[in-house]
């Protein structure tokens, strides 16, 4: 699997050799580079990466082995993503806006920051968090809501070599901690308060809270958003204005080795706590650049708009690097779909005259129910390509969102990708491949996924359902999890031998194009958003009226996923609403508001099998509200449970 290659003379010889363009635009271009990425994979990525500006070539194009797992790419070769994010952009479009920033408040201005600025502001924040002390491979903590300083703060670290967790801000002090404990973070970046919709949040003092369990933090660095006055601990805590004021507007980009970590972003899994997925630097920034060219075949210009906030993958990859990789104009919003109204995405749209648009099902299902009134002020007759991420799209969702928003002539891309794989996967490229309604589509050019049934064994040709793995490497695959390497193999490359398994299950149509089915390990997807049903129950059990508690997913109609949760409760505790209400309150505290159970039942067991498994699937089934084939409940400790449980279903 290696690929030596020769002097830097030959290097450069083959980057004007480019087999390919960086951006495919006809259906027969992506056959071909197709076909090319999985007979030559190594020169089809070399192909690709050289189009980026690298301080190094690399010496070997890829190394790897899914055992390990141990996957390097690029080795030798040594750059800076925020070199090729700001600077390599400086000579034609310094002028030009990299980042349009959108307020939470509708009659708050806009901001327009042009490349120029952004590499300002960057610099600014690198200097600043020098002299707190980060240096390259320390851990930073970023703990903000969307404003301009979060992008900054990343690129920031970026640029100086340190590595960045961003953690989303609807995130509980726990949570926070959890997340700080695991990767020794040494710095967190935040701001004194918030807004999101009608809502304020004390961020500052849910970072304190958290700090409470750290030890690993020396210093915090707090932005100002809201005019709060927070207290601020003497010699932990420093007021980033008044160091902005001072700070130099050049840094230096740190020379990062290819392998390298570049962040860490925790994600839940089937079992435990949220794992820290590690990235790297060459190779997520070749597939962030790439991906976000192809799939949404962005043209010099355009306004792209990701609706994600940046403290999950897309809003990592789609409003952050994957276009600045691009040089291109890229939307970051503050606040939420329904405030002021629900009306605000479509305000936005025509407002900043956006071409791209990518948002999750959950928010058209949303905007779909608050009805059409919404969206026919507004012309939206700048949208070129609309994009769907995060879950699987109902076809309902789907044609409404072609209808009414694309207004029946936008490329739709539903992409289907994960925090560990970095970039887009499977999907249509807009107005290049076959796309259909409520299906991904195909596999990017240099990926390759398999479909294996229980036993891994490959079920071939078109027409055909298993558990969705990827066969080869991509530049962006999850290197690690942070601190814990056998879990990384453990949970992916464990399952099937020589294999990547994503935990979905899919479909291949006659096609060949790909239908995402859902989750068959224990995460469920709640509103895009992923978690384990073992970290909520841990959650619910921190309540000191709950003896034990399971939890599952069910069908909901805005948020794809519902949360369900099965709860005995000590003697002498009362099983009322308010009770639920408690446990609300626990999850809320433990997790976060985002991650609360939509429904609890109180139940005096659980059915478990003789071994002490819960039986799953029987709770999967009474929380769906089907309960007409329960199946086998023979093998049952106690099969008289169900039948209370399927009572007492709500
Ligand atoms: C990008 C992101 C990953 C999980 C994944 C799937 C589900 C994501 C789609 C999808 C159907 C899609 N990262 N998923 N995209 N399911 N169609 N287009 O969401 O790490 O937070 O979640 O999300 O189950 O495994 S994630």
């Amino acid at each position: 699997m290696k690929q030596k290659k020769g002097s830097l003379l030959s290097w450069h010889t083959e980057w004007i050799m480019s087999r390919f363009p960086f951006q495919l635009t006809t259906e027969a271009d992506y056959d071909a580079a197709y076909r090319f990425s999985t007979e030559s994979p190594e020169a089809f990525w070399e192909d690709v990466a050289s189009h980026y500006q690298w301080r190094k070539p690399w010496h070997t194009t890829l190394e790897w082995n899914f055992q390990e797992p141990d996957v390097k790419w690029f080795l030798g070769a040594e750059l800076n993503i925020t070199e090729n994010c700001i600077d390599r952009h400086l000579s034609d479009k310094a002028e030009q806006t990299a980042i349009i920033w959108e307020p939470n408040e509708s009659h708050e201005a806009a901001k327009h920051i042009s490349y120029r600025e952004l590499h300002d502001e960057v610099c600014r924040m690198a200097n600043v968090l020098t002299d707190l002390g980060v240096t390259k491979g320390d851990r930073v903590c970023i703990y903000m809501p969307m404003i301009p300083e979060l992008a900054y703060a990343v690129l920031a670290c970026a640029r100086m070599g340190a590595i960045h967790s961003v953690v989303f801000a609807g995130f509980s002090a726990n949570s926070v901690a959890d997340r700080i404990n695991d990767s020794s973070c040494k710095v967190v970046i935040t701001t004194d308060a918030m807004s999101r919709g009608a809502k304020q949040i004390a961020v500052k003092a849910i970072v304190d809270e958290a700090l409470t369990q750290c030890t690993s933090v020396e210093r915090v660095l707090v932005v100002n958003r809201m005019n709060w006055e927070v207290p601020m601990a003497e010699g932990r805590d420093v007021d980033y204005r008044k160091e902005h004021a001072h700070a130099a507007t050049i840094f230096e980009p740190v020379a990062m080795q290819s392998e390298d970590p570049l962040f860490i972003l925790y994600t839940s899994g089937s079992t435990g706590k949220p794992k820290g997925v590690l990235h790297t630097c060459g190779g997520y920034m070749v597939y962030a650049g790439y991906t976000f060219s192809n799939v949404f075949q962005y043209k010099t210009g355009e306004i792209h708009w990701c609706t994600a906030d940046i403290g999950w993958v897309t809003g990592h990859s789609y409003i952050l690097y994957g276009p600045l990789l691009n040089g291109a104009t890229t939307l970051m919003f503050e606040g939420i779909p329904t405030y002021p109204d629900a009306g605000r995405f479509w305000e936005v749209v025509d407002k900043h005259r956006v071409n791209i648009f990518y948002t999750a099902p959950t928010a058209i299902r949303s905007l779909m129910s608050a009805g059409i009134e919404h969206v026919l002020p507004y012309t939206l007759q700048t949208l070129r390509a609309l994009g769907s991420v995060g879950e699987p799209i109902n076809e309902e969702a789907w044609h409404w969102y072609d209808t009414n928003i694309g207004k029946n002539r936008c490329a739709i891309v539903d992409t289907f990708w994960q925090t560990e794989t970095g970039g887009i996967m499977l999907t249509s490229c807009a107005g290049v491949t076959n796309s259909k309604p409520a299906l991904a589509g195909l596999p990017l050019p240099g990926v390759q996924p398999i479909l294996v049934d229980s036993n891994g064994n490959e079920i071939e040709g078109n027409d055909a359902e298993g558990h969705l793995c990827f066969k080869f490497p991509w530049p962006s695959i999850l290197r690690s999890t942070w601190g814990d390497h056998e879990r990384c193999r453990q949970t992916y490359f464990a399952t099937y031998p020589n294999l990547y398994f994503t935990g979905d299950g899919a479909r291949r149509d006659e096609d060949g194009l790909y239908r995402i089915i859902g989750r068959v390990d224990d995460v469920i997807n709640v509103s895009g958003h992923r978690f384990g049903t073992a970290e909520i129950e841990n959650a619910i059990n921190q309540n000191k009226h709950v003896i034990e508690s399971a939890v599952v997913g069910f069908p909901h109609d805005i948020k794809g996923q519902g949360i369900y949760a099965y709860v005995i409760l000590a003697k002498g505790s009362e099983a009322n609403q308010d009770m639920r209400d408690r446990i609300i309150e626990t999850v809320a505290h433990e997790i976060g508001r985002i991650a609360k159970p939509d429904k609890i039942q109180f139940v005096s067991g659980l059915p478990k099998t003789r071994s002490g498994k819960i039986m799953r699937r029987i709770l999967r089934k009474v929380a769906e509200g089907d309960v007409s084939s329960l199946g086998d409940t023979t093998t049952l400790l106690d099969p008289t449970i169900v039948e209370e449980i399927v009572k007492g279903a709500n």
